[in-house]
């Protein structure tokens, strides 16, 4: 209880002495869930607080020592402008529950070590897909005390002016239900269903063990397909009316002409519209349909005839990007809600291409990739180059000769190179600089995992899955706030994210599972936050855990998904330590 208050009171100071320039905060920061036997254990520990450079980890329960250690040196991470030092706790092994004392600090948030650290985190990450669903009751017996009302039948949607055909005037009513809702916002957009989808499925293909043992408590499932490819069909299926079967085009999104109050989704009731076709909108639908068409090959029994529908889907859509290559998303004037807009696509050609590619083995579409030049990288929803060598990397033991391994293997690795030498470098041991802080920067260091996560698999260098168990680290609570990013999880987790649904439906607690954007010293909701001011400028500061703030504290589809993705790899590949990769 003391302890408690203690930390508190620390915490409640943390923002104005890092406002005032103080480099201190005299709080330890670690991994608020734990770590698995064999990972690598960093806690991080401001330098200005008078401590001691020995730190011990004791047991919970007992006080008892477990390991003891020394500090390394002090140094300035810029993005916080702080001077840290880091306990590495590594060779602590034994599962248990834990706390990390250091003469002069208050002790630590209790840990544990243990096999399954990750396992409940890998789920909620997941399940909370499942809350954003739209077009559906959730029922008390899979959402629990999160059941609402149905929301958003999406069943009669309007042709906007923007994406009116002769076949499909102004007006006219689609149907095009379920989907997940994009974020703390009812609307859905094709671009970002398109990067979150791709990375479910991705993590489905590289840790199917750990996906089969998951019991979601979804409506859907039990039938030998994993939890993971029921959920992800549920976008799938509003994707695929997103396509015009007149042309292949896709429509760039489908929403409301403003966004909607701060309501539950039954009571979201303005009228929705499909909004102009886009290129970017075909090409992310064509790369995730021809994706999905391959993943749900061996399902057909569940998905009956889903894989090959969606291949045809994947064609139409790139046949119609060859035709319309320049059609960027512009924001129609009566329409406010997110643009996603794009107008750099030689990465989408690149990556739906190399989908295509990969589900039919055809060298055109190769040729198509390479003739882009894309580059392995930190994929973002505008950014989706890197998913594309991902995924040559991932089948690369089943490609036609026209690509080349070696190229593929060194391009992933050197891209993630470039990341260990980051983490290698930081005071705080993470890939992130200030530059990453971005609207999202969260999942920025989340993607930045994936990446080393991903090199990790094809060379089997213990670093790469340190440095993404680092990444990881960071949104659970190795951050100069010393917060949780993930509602639910973590003994300091947001409690007030920009999703409507959290703040409507009167419960306290937010719908759990989500990744909270994160710090972003761009600060664009300033003006609608006059009430909650932002402690800091700094990059890794600025953040406020407020329900105003949706650049820095909304929850997102893209966001979630590469939680799931590092959450899932480090739960399977730690646990496999002296294995290969
Ligand atoms: O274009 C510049 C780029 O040149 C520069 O390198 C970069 C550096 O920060 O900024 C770039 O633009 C940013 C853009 O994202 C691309 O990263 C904008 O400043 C930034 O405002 C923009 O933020 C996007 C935000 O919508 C506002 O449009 C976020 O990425 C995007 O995740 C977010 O998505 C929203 C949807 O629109 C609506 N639903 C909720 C969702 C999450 O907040
Ligand atoms: O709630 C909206 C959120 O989902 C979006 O990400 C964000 C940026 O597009 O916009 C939010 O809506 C705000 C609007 O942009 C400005 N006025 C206040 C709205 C939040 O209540």
């Amino acid at each position: 209880m003391q302890r408690g208050l203690l930390t508190s009171l620390l915490l409640l100071c943390l923002p104005l002495l890092a406002h005032a320039g103080d480099a201190a905060v005299a709080v330890i920061q670690l991994n608020q869930i734990g770590y698995l036997p064999a990972a690598h254990k960093l806690a991080a520990v401001p330098t200005d607080a008078d401590a001691e450079a020995r730190f011990v980890v004791e047991d919970a329960a007992t006080g008892e020592p477990a390991f003891a250690g020394e500090l390394g040196a002090a140094a300035t991470w810029p993005p916080s402008n702080q001077r840290v030092r880091i306990a590495d706790f590594s060779a602590l092994e034994t599962p248990g529950r834990y706390r990390l004392r250091i003469r002069g600090l208050p002790p630590s948030d209790e840990f544990v070590v243990g096999d399954d650290a990750y396992a409940a985190l890998a789920a909620a990450s997941l399940k909370a897909f499942y809350f954003n669903r739209a077009s559906m009751a959730l029922e008390p017996r899979y959402a629990g005390r999160f059941a609402r009302a149905a929301g958003h039948p999406d069943n009669r949607v309007r042709v906007h002016a923007s994406a009116a055909s002769e076949a499909r005037p102004e007006g006219t009513l689609l149907s095009a239900p379920k989907g997940w809702y994009d974020a703390g916002d009812y609307n859905k957009y094709i671009v970002n269903s398109g990067i979150s989808t791709w990375t479910l499925l991705a993590a489905w293909e590289a840790f199917p063990q750990v996906f089969a043992a998951q019991d979601l408590g979804i409506p859907e499932g039990g039938d030998g397909a994993a939890d993971l490819l029921h959920e992800a069909w549920w976008n799938l299926a509003w994707m695929l009316d997103m396509q015009d079967s007149a042309d292949g085009g896709v429509y760039h999104k489908l929403t409301t002409l403003q966004f909607a109050g701060m309501v539950m989704p039954a009571d979201a009731r303005a009228p929705r519209y499909v909004v102009q076709k886009s290129t970017a909108a075909a090409l992310n639908f064509a790369a995730v349909m021809a994706q999905a068409s391959r993943v749900y090959a061996p399902f057909d029994a569940q998905f009956p005839g889903a894989s090959q529908r969606m291949l045809l889907a994947a064609r139409a859509a790139w046949a119609w990007a060859q035709s319309y290559p320049q059609a960027f998303y512009r924001q129609p004037a009566d329409v406010a809600t997110g643009t996603y807009g794009d107008d750099r696509l030689d990465d989408e050609f690149a990556w739906a291409a190399t989908e295509l590619y990969i589900a039919t083995g055809e060298d055109a579409f190769h040729d198509a990739f390479a003739k882009r030049r894309v580059k392995a990288g930190v994929a973002s929803w505008s950014s989706v180059g890197g998913l594309a060598w991902i995924s040559l990397a991932a089948h690369r033991e089943r490609l036609t000769p026209r690509a080349s391994r070696a190229e593929i293997e060194r391009e992933v690795e050197s891209a993630a190179a470039a990341l260990l030498r980051q983490w290698q470098g930081s005071a705080y041991r993470l890939a992130m600089r200030e530059e990453d802080f971005v609207w999202g920067s969260n999942a920025m260091a989340l993607n930045q995992a994936m990446l080393l996560v991903e090199a990790y698999r094809l060379n089997g260098k213990r670093d790469y899955l340190d440095a993404a168990q680092s990444q990881l680290d960071y949104v659970l609570g190795r951050n100069p706030l010393a917060r949780s990013y993930i509602t639910g999880f973590g003994a300091r987790p947001p409690m007030h994210v920009h999703h409507r649904v959290s703040e409507a439906d009167g419960i306290v607690d937010p719908v759990p599972g989500w990744l909270a954007g994160g710090p972003n010293p761009r600060q664009q909701d300033a003006k609608d936050c006059s009430g909650h001011p932002y402690p800091s400028k700094m990059p890794a500061l600025s953040y406020i855990d407020a329900v105003c703030s949706y650049a820095s504290n909304e929850v997102a589809i893209n966001w979630n998904a590469p939680l799931v993705y590092v959450a899932a790899a480090l739960q399977a590949l730690t646990a496999r330590q002296g294995d290969d990769p």
